[in-house]
């Protein structure tokens, strides 16, 4: 978790993209600004609506500070927040930045697998869930995090259940005002996650003055004020809806938060027109599913200004169809929760806006386009393709607790992302250098799937692929090599699922096809050519 050097953090300063501001002072400070107006729109865990004001918002959080130190919580503590899109999840992230408590933004998607993993790199203090989800009983699935914990002679999390919080919440703990932390703005505010490329989950550490100076930019580029309504289809705890500019920005702001509790389009046009929504952010496949229901529909989205999508790369033929079809602009948005966001900018040509991916935040962004095959990391010509490195004022110079090699000695990250750079500076995204499927935004780790396919006692090698997909971008495919060639197929395929169901994986990443062969293709040092492979897939996908 190495910070820049001296020079570089002196130039940050000097710049202002960092300041002394930390979360507590920004929960207390925005509060206090906009007390008066709407902040939050959302359901709760119990699905009932609620329309809160700054100054509501700032008594819940209290409450909620209080709820977390009545479990045993104290500032410093790592917190993993495994919630829906319900109001709760907005109240106990503002809950733990004014107690000085760094919360884990995991998802409601995530399992055992997964959990386990963020309770144990972060000594999780306590992990927040809703009792019952979308039918899926958190509950259960903590107490086997917690079975998975101690044995492996780990203190288990305090359980804490926004469902269970009816009653009465109990005293505020400082009714009002702010628990006083010493940490300051240069201290981890928040750990975020990564899509994973290496099968270990990694954990990000933001500080206050490197995600503050990303929402505030991103705020400023979005052109976010008093008067901006967001809506949050994607999981609200991910960087992109908490930060680009996202729950953030819009608070920073004094804006409107509003929550969609699932993404359907039938949902989320109803709460754009009774809520005069301006502003939202997809991955593809949502635009996608949205573009085709707005042609059936014709729904009222007259109130929206812009729509951003990012996540996954965005098919040029499917930005051109946004403005007409959803009457909004296009932002395009390719972030990472590393640090690195770039956006179209409103007033780009469209030329820009839909084929490119953005270009940086800051000026203080530094890119480095190089030949991803050449040993010493030589920069690409200008305008080719290459691989991406970045550093920057909100860009992590390591991941909390684990050492890897994913940043170079003069601390640039190797996103991993294969791009060209235009003469503006805008980047196109080509594609990527890791072993990672992005299926509609949400990035899986082919390891993560292969591990437990091997454990299978009828699986000799197991290779799982993205494989172009028009709705997904891209969807899960793994490959297996069985010795029973006569029970390859459907029945197989359906017993692996399972296998990996009960290996604790989150759904999204179970497998959408799965497909068996005799022999797989290998490099010269003999390792499973994923290039051979996916291309005999695709031979084979044409031929079917
Ligand atoms: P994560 O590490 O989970 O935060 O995911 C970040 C990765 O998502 C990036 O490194 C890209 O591979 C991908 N990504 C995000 N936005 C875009 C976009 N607009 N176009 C293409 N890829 C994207
Ligand atoms: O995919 C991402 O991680 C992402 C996309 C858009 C992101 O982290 C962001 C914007 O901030």
């Amino acid at each position: 978790m190495a910070a820049p050097p001296e020079d570089l953090a002196a130039h940050y300063r000097a710049q202002g993209y960092w300041i002394d501001e930390t979360f507590a002072d920004f929960v207390a400070d925005r509060t206090t600004r906009f007390a008066g107006r709407t902040a939050l729109v959302g359901v709760d865990a119990h699905g009932r609506p609620h329309r809160l004001t700054y100054a509501a918002l700032a008594d819940a959080a209290s409450v909620a500070s209080a709820r977390l130190g009545a479990a045993g919580v104290v500032p410093g503590d790592r917190v993993v927040l495994a919630l829906p899109n319900v109001i709760e999840l907005v109240v106990v992230v503002l809950g733990c930045f004014r107690m000085g408590v760094v919360p884990v933004f995991a998802q409601p998607a995530h399992r055992e697998h997964e959990l386990s993993q963020f309770c144990a790199i972060a000594d999780a203090a306590a992990v927040v869930v809703s009792g019952d989800t979308d039918g899926h009983d958190q509950l259960a699935l903590v107490e086997r995090v917690a079975a998975d914990l101690r044995g492996r002679g780990l203190v288990p999390p305090a359980v804490i259940d926004v469902q269970g919080w009816s009653g009465s919440p109990g005293p505020p703990d400082t009714p009002g005002g702010q628990v006083r932390t010493s940490a300051g703005a240069g201290s981890v505010a928040l750990l975020q996650l990564s899509g994973g490329t290496t099968g270990v989950a990694k954990l990000i550490p933001r500080t206050h003055a490197d995600y503050l100076y990303s929402v505030r930019a991103s705020a400023e580029i979005c052109g976010l004020d008093e008067e901006s309504v967001l809506l949050v289809v994607l999981p609200a705890a991910h960087n992109f809806a908490m930060s680009s500019p996202g729950i953030l920005g819009a608070l920073h702001t004094g804006g409107t938060v509003v929550l969609a509790r699932d993404p359907s389009p039938r949902t989320s046009f109803r709460l754009i027109a009774d809520e005069r929504v301006t502003l939202t952010s997809l991955v593809p496949p949502l635009a996608q599913a949205w573009i085709s229901s707005a042609r059936r529909r014709m729904p009222d989205l007259s109130s929206l200004e812009v729509i951003q999508v990012g996540g996954a790369r965005l098919s040029d033929a499917v930005a051109t169809e946004i403005g007409p079809v959803l009457g909004a602009r296009v932002q395009q948005v390719f972030g990472m929760a590393e640090g690195l966001v770039n956006y179209t900018r409103l007033d780009d040509p469209d030329e820009l806006a839909l084929t490119t991916q953005g270009r940086p935040i800051s000026p203080d962004d530094e890119i480095r386009v190089v030949d991803p095959d050449s040993p010493d990391e030589a920069e690409v010509a200008p305008g080719a393709e290459g691989a991406l490195l970045t550093r920057g004022p909100y860009t992590i110079r390591g991941y909390y607790g684990v050492e890897t090699d994913a940043f170079t000695a003069d601390g640039f990250y190797r996103t991993g992302d294969l791009v060209r750079r235009l003469p503006t500076g805008h980047l196109v995204v080509t594609g990527r250098v890791k072993d990672q499927i992005n299926r509609g935004g949400e990035k899986v780790a082919t390891e993560e799937i292969e591990g437990p396919l091997l454990a299978h006692p009828e699986v000799l090698d197991a290779v799982a692929l993205g494989l172009p997909d028009p709705y997904l971008g891209e969807r899960i495919c793994v490959v297996v090599r069985t010795e029973r060639e006569e029970r390859a197929g459907q029945e197989l395929a359906r017993e692996l699922a399972d296998h990996l169901r009960a290996a604790g994986l989150a759904t999204y990443k179970l497998p959408d096809q799965f497909e068996f062969l005799d022999t797989f293709p290998v490099t010269p040092v003999g390792k499973n050519s994923r290039r051979e492979l996916r291309q005999l897939l695709v031979t084979r996908l044409q031929e079917s």
